[in-house]
């Protein structure tokens, strides 16, 4: 009890705390009468139900194991072929000639910057890249069928989903040199962006953690009865991490207005989804919480963008999460430091950068569409070039933050073991200084 005081320091925060706690061992469910579990007949069909906590449940004598699997895969929602042509009597949500360029001119966008980026690495003036390539579909469109307010939890593999939100090359670039524009003030890793001007929360490092963090603000949204869903982006791989699972049975719970986009692209870095889990994929997984769920062609722009479009009115309307599988193709390196021709096989790789890419796809229906030619797609890749390459440069040059930014930001109070560590290494750069990047002031 002592415990429980200094923990509410109050008498009023304790008795409240004995009150719910009462409530709750009060609470009874409906379908059991206090102290007994019995057989009746209850429901239409005249069978025989038991009633549990939680619903009335039907018996059987036949004593049958659920199949670990069904009998056909779960299928996948597509609305353009392989060529880029609509498949005839699919529904979807009509895309007027302007958002079209503009999905389509973005996915370019994200292409070159990661190409232009990817080698500014390889040339040594960054220390780590990774890039969506094969996956810009899922960007682009996704971020598309959203609406600024909606919030967005990245995994690390969504920077389309910023670029489409507007933030700038220069942006990007800053916070790839770690530079003193760069928000998280260089102390991240490169590509751990994030914008609170555009609701973006910043990519962090361990996976899966913000699948809970998710389910959590969209119950804020919620409680504010905001007009607003949170989309949180996922890979194959985090899908065994522990957070996914209570990520998802408390969304559903809570029913939490999210969209749980998982981009399965059949690797975690060397693991393929083989060795992942043994489930047909994600989808099937919503089920088990009670979570609306479907499976979707993610190199297919439209069908895309209509599923989450979709997934977004009924989290919203309904107050409910969804659970969206997006099929498609891991085309890059996990990152910089990996070489995924070691393990796996680079007539595939090819396959699908060529003959299933996404971007080539969206570009033929718009092309047939007569909103598209030769001329524009040689403007659009100029001038995106042009700029990547000005942003880089620029970034490159800008000075770094200042020692002290490695040590603020956390506590109120910086502790003694920050402050030593400060004092350590503010005596290292003076004792070496030829060891010290020149460029950080001190
Ligand atoms: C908790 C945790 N375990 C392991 C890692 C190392 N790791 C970084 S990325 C990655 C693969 C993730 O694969 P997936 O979720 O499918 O995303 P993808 O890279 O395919 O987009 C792993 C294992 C990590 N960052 N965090
Ligand atoms: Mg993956």
């Amino acid at each position: 009890m002592e415990m429980l005081f200094s923990k509410s320091r109050s008498l009023t925060h304790f008795l409240q705390y004995y009150t719910k706690k009462y409530a709750v061992q009060q609470r009874c469910f409906e379908s059991i009468k206090a102290g007994e579990l019995q057989l009746d007949n209850y429901n239409e069909d005249d069978q025989q139900t038991l009633n549990f906590p939680g619903g009335r449940i039907p018996i059987t004598t036949r004593m049958k194991f659920i199949s670990e699997s069904f009998e056909k895969r779960l299928p996948c929602y597509r609305v353009l072929d392989d060529d880029g042509d609509l498949i005839p009597g699919s529904i979807f949500e009509q895309v007027k000639k302007g958002l079209a360029v503009n999905m389509y001119s973005t996915m370019v966008a994200l292409q070159i910057m990661d190409t232009i980026f990817y080698e500014a690495q390889r040339q040594g003036r960054l220390s780590f890249y990774l890039t969506s390539t094969g996956e810009e579909a899922i960007n682009i469109a996704s971020a598309a069928a959203l609406t600024s307010d909606d919030i967005v939890l990245p995994q690390y593999r969504e920077p389309g989903v910023l670029l489409w939100r507007g933030f700038t090359l220069e942006e990007f670039a800053d916070q790839l040199f770690g530079n003193k524009n760069d928000y998280g003030k260089g102390r991240q890793m490169p590509i751990h962006y994030g914008s609170n001007k555009l609701n973006y929360f910043t990519v962090s490092s361990p996976l899966a953690t913000q699948l809970p963090q998710a389910a959590g603000v969209a119950y804020s949204l919620k409680m504010d009865k905001k007009e607003a869903c949170v989309v949180v982006y996922f890979g194959d791989g985090s899908t065994s991490e522990g957070d996914f699972h209570a990520g998802l049975n408390f969304a559903a719970v809570m029913e939490s207005p999210v969209i749980f986009l998982c981009r399965n692209n059949g690797w975690a870095i060397s693991t393929p989804v083989t060795e992942q889990f043994r489930s047909d994929g994600i989808a099937i997984k919503g089920q088990a919480y009670g979570i609306r769920s479907i499976r979707v062609d993610g190199n297919d722009a439209l069908a895309v963008y209509s599923a989450i479009r979709a997934a977004r009115q009924m989290a919203i309307k309904e107050q409910r999460p969804i659970l969206v599988e997006a099929m498609t193709y891991r085309v890059s390196h996990h990152s910089t430091s990996d070489d995924s021709t070691k393990y796996r096989c680079v007539k595939e790789i090819e396959q699908w950068r060529t003959e299933k890419n996404p971007i080539t796809r969206f570009r033929k229906w718009i092309q047939r569409n007569d909103w598209w030619g030769d001329q524009n797609e040689t403007e659009l890749r100029g001038n995106i070039r042009k700029q990547v390459v000005e942003a880089i440069q620029t970034a490159e040059k800008v000075e770094k933050p200042p020692l002290r930014d490695l040590f603020g930001d956390v506590y109120d109070k910086i502790p003694s073991n920050l402050q030593e560590q400060e004092r350590f290494i503010r005596d290292s750069t003076k004792r070496y200084p030829k060891e010290y990047p020149f460029n950080v002031p001190v």
